[in-house]
């Protein structure tokens, strides 16, 4: 039975996320027929408005889901852990913007300019990469395809709306006091295990997310783990260092890879410029490169600065951009579920 409506659930509507997907689902003219937003009690009662038509969020709970075809969770990894399962029952595809879900062998885990066709696989859910992850991976796709690619060094110059609407306002308020000469009082981040803060404003933190035991952040090892899963080869070598720096929106990250095979430059641009969801933004002489203020508000992963390694003739730099709400989290999600929609 082909369908040309769909029953929509949001869990995390009031959210930073949520309200991309929202926008991007009215945006994207989606083939809605009901909107069901949802949120804890907190917000409960709060009314949004979709396509002029006021919504009143109600709580989500385990019978939220009935009727609903796609449900899009972007409430935390328990809140997915605990409501998605029920979403499947009431017959509903799940896309998970959480870690819950990333590496279960039944879920896939998708970027649609890389691994699309893995979508029809899954078992009601799927997972959202982490918004790092994703970025690297779509524009890295021409050159895995083209070239293949043996090794993965990445640093991460994180924006600090990734850790929510508080860490935002944890960032603007430490400006204004340093700038009127007074202490910055960290609250906020990094998000970590422990209760020790750090100065975001005129700072750069080398933590995002807690510590593993062998060193690394869980962000560097959802890059390590997620990037390998997506594109089905355990045999790339990744090595992640995740940075939070004071920008608001646009997660800036430096990629050094080592392909397999020779390559050329030029041939190099002109794959990432014919690639759907990338933009090619480099032109030195123009001091022209990707920047997170640009990349905000965009649904495309933005590259430049590919220059080819001095030392290693099969080693190329790459500076990726891209906003991390959104490529990195709702439009993603919005993205799969309109490939769910195009083949229902
Ligand atoms: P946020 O601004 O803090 O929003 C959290 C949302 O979840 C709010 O709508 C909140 O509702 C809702 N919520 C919290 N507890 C809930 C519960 N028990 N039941 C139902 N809803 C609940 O956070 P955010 O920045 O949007 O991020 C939300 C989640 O998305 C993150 O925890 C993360 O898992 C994921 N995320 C993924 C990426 C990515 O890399 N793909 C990026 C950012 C975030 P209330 O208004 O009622 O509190
Ligand atoms: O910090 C960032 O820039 C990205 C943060 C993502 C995030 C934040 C809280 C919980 C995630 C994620 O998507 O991996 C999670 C989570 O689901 O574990």
């Amino acid at each position: 039975m082909s369908k040309t409506k769909f029953n929509v659930a949001v869990v995390g509507a009031t959210g930073a996320v949520g309200e991309q997907i929202i926008g991007l689902l009215e945006k994207r003219d989606f083939p809605v027929d009901k909107l069901k937003l949802l949120s804890s009690a907190r917000s409960a009662g709060t009314v949004l408005n979709f396509k002029g038509q006021e919504i009143t969020v109600e709580e989500a709970g385990p019978d939220s889901f009935e009727g609903i075809d796609i449900a899009l969770f972007s409430a935390g990894g328990d809140v997915s852990k605990e409501l998605a399962p029920h979403a499947v029952r009431h017959g509903a595809v799940c896309i998970d913007n959480t870690n819950a879900f990333r590496m279960d062998p039944t879920a896939p885990l998708v970027v649609p300019e890389v691994n699309a066709d893995q979508i029809d696989k899954h078992q009601g859910i799927i997972a959202n990469p982490n918004c790092s992850t994703i970025q690297m991976v779509a524009a890295l796709k021409p050159l895995y395809d083209s070239y293949g690619i043996s090794r993965i060094i990445v640093s991460t110059y994180q924006a600090v709306s990734g850790a929510g609407a508080k860490a935002i306002n944890e960032m603007l308020r430490q400006s204004k006091e340093v700038l009127e000469g007074r202490d910055a009082n960290p609250d906020i981040l990094p998000v970590g295990s422990l209760p020790v803060k750090h100065q975001i404003a005129f700072n750069a933190i080398p933590q995002i997310d807690k510590f593993q035991d062998n060193g690394y952040t869980l962000e560097e090892m959802k890059m390590v783990r997620e990037t390998k899963k997506i594109f089905g080869d355990e045999d790339i070598a990744v090595t992640a260092t995740c940075v939070r720096i004071p920008v608001i929106y646009g997660h800036s990250e430096s990629v050094y890879v080592e392909l397999k095979n020779d390559y050329e430059l030029e041939e190099v641009k002109q794959l990432l410029a014919e690639s759907p969801g990338i933009t090619l933004v480099d032109d030195p002489a123009a001091q022209a490169y990707p920047l997170a203020t640009d990349a905000a508000g965009k649904n495309d992963v933005f590259v430049g600065r590919v220059r080819r390694d001095l030392g290693n003739a099969r080693g190329l730099n790459l500076w990726i951009v891209s906003d991390n709400l959104l490529k990195g989290a709702a439009w993603n999600a919005v993205q799969i579920a309109e490939i769910i929609a195009a083949k229902a």
